[in-house]
């Protein structure tokens, strides 16, 4: 029996078994069957990081559409749910479990939330549904910036992402930072210390965001914030923590995805501008205004709002480098953004660990709800899913890649670990390093080698515990290709 269907069963058991228990209340198996749900859902990944990282511009530019606030409006104080639906719907939940339909209010291709009267503290949910290609992959979770000056906010984010009791409802992490602060080694330690626990998503993936602005938006580049992330991997408070960070630039990706072509129109104007008039009306938005351009104010204002200077620089040198049109410059502000990038690592580190992730997330809330509602009858069940957590080998494979940057190995031997623990995709021939086509008997042969070699490297003197453990979880590895 495959793991999923192990995991169904159990919650089925639990269910049968604590309905049978007169003392347990019936919202145990409400809890339950929503559990059982879930293994049917898409993969949720929640957007995480400090006041301002840039969570909600990155959720609508994978999205494509600006439908999470950036404003500061109630409702980027608040948990918020990204799912898919047919129709575009806000549903909002407060106050003891009532539900509210919310309006679906879109002003310049915005939608605009309004709690009404509801405080964020009065809300228990916050879901809006979306007719999104994206969504259908992934629910995307909005988690409002934790700050120390914002204490009911943070603790809101906090109580979501790292809860004392029960276990977080996402089952993976996309971790914003624009640059290291004590804040982000703290949050990371915290998700880490929980996904260690068996309390918090395994999956992490990190992000260097609003990268267009590393440098102060000089180069007209993202090689700062690539810098930034190569100085990341080394970084000592990160140790036993996440290294690995992609530079995104959310507002990049944003603009090229929901580009007009009134916006296009007004920057290939700026371009073509004699280089010393160009730099003149660039110098800030107050000298862009007044400029003697033939470009009307209110497209400038559009320009300013949306790009911001920095974005309007790049922009710019893109469409001299060459990009003509507006579907051009579109591509090259997503190409240039580093959205793909994410794409790319969300699909081999969420999406094809997407069952894994979930069965992690529904043993581990599975677990919590037989904590909370105790029956001498659920014994064996909770003993199960003990084991399950622990003796996972897919598990194990997840927690050792989250360290994989801090082990003191030369660059090689990570990058062979990182491959054949899956974390460049789950196949054989993938974590082989072998091309797709590549024959079973040949696969089987090279998985021969490879456990050769992990066992050979297991004889080195003087391995520390994570190393050891790690080249021990490279054989097991093989070891499953083997016998697949
Ligand atoms: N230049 C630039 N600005 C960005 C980028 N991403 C976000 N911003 C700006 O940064 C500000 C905050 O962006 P949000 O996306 O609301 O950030 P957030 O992390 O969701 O903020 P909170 O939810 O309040 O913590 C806004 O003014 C954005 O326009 C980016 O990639 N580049
Ligand atoms: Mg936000």
């Amino acid at each position: 029996m495959n793991t999923i269907d192990l995991v169904r069963m159990l919650i089925r058991d639990a269910r049968s078994e604590l309905s049978a228990d007169p003392r347990i209340s019936a919202d145990a198996d409400a809890e339950l069957a929503a559990c059982q749900r879930r293994l049917d859902e898409p993969l949720q990944v929640a957007l995480a990081g400090t006041l301002k990282s840039g969570k909600s511009t990155l959720l609508n530019a994978l999205v494509g559409e600006e439908i999470a606030p950036t404003d500061a409006t109630e409702c980027t104080r608040v948990v918020t749910w990204f799912s898919r639906s047919v129709t575009p719907r806000v549903d909002l939940t407060h106050d003891g479990g009532q539900h509210t339909a919310l309006p679906v209010h879109r002003t310049g291709g915005r939608l605009r939330l309004n709690l009404g009267p509801v405080t964020a503290e009065r809300v228990e949910r916050l879901e809006v549904g979306w007719p999104s290609s994206l969504l259908d992959q992934y629910t995307l979770i909005d988690t409002p910036g934790t700050s120390s000056n914002s204490s009911d906010v943070s603790a809101r984010t906090l109580d979501f992402l790292t809860p004392d009791e029960g276990s977080c409802q996402a089952d993976a992490i996309v971790y914003l930072m624009r640059s290291l602060h004590s804040a982000d080694v703290a949050l990371l330690r915290s998700l880490h210390e929980h996904a260690g626990t068996g309390r918090g998503a395994l999956g992490i993936v990190g992000v260097v965001s609003r990268a267009d602005e590393t440098d102060g938006g000089r180069s007209a580049s993202l090689d700062a914030a690539r810098q930034v992330s190569a100085q990341l991997r080394t970084d000592r408070q990160l140790a036993g923590l996440h290294r690995d960070f992609i530079p995104v630039s959310g507002l990049l990706a944003l603009r090229g995805r929901t580009l007009r072509q009134r916006e296009f129109a007004a920057l290939a104007r700026l371009a073509a501008l004699h280089p010393d008039e160009r730099e003149a009306a660039l110098v800030s938005p107050g000298r862009l205004m007044a400029a003697d351009l033939v470009i009307a104010a209110p497209d400038r204002e559009q320009l300013i709002a949306a790009f911001g200077m920095v974005g309007i620089r790049i922009a710019i040198s893109l469409i001299r480098a060459g990009a003509k049109d507006a579907p051009a410059l579109a591509a090259e502000l997503v190409r240039h953004s580093g959205l793909e990038q994410l794409r790319a690592t969300l699909s081999t580190r969420f999406g094809s660990r997407n069952r894994q992730l979930k069965v992690h997330s529904a043993l581990r809330t599975l677990r919590s709800i037989l904590l909370r509602h105790r029956s001498p009858h659920t014994v064996r069940v909770f003993r199960s899913v003990d084991r399950l957590l622990a003796d996972n080998h897919c598990f194990t494979e997840l927690r050792l890649l989250a360290g994989l940057a801090a082990l003191p190995v030369p660059e090689p031997t990570r990058t062979a670990l990182d491959h054949v623990l899956g974390g460049r995709g789950i196949s054989a021939t993938t974590r082989l390093g072998l091309p797709p086509d590549t024959s079973p008997n040949h696969t089987r042969a090279v998985a021969l080698r490879a456990i050769r070699y992990w066992h050979d490297q297991l004889g080195e003197p003087l391995l520390d515990q994570p190393t050891t453990r790690t080249y021990q979880a490279a054989i097991r590895s093989c070891e499953a290709i083997l016998a697949s």
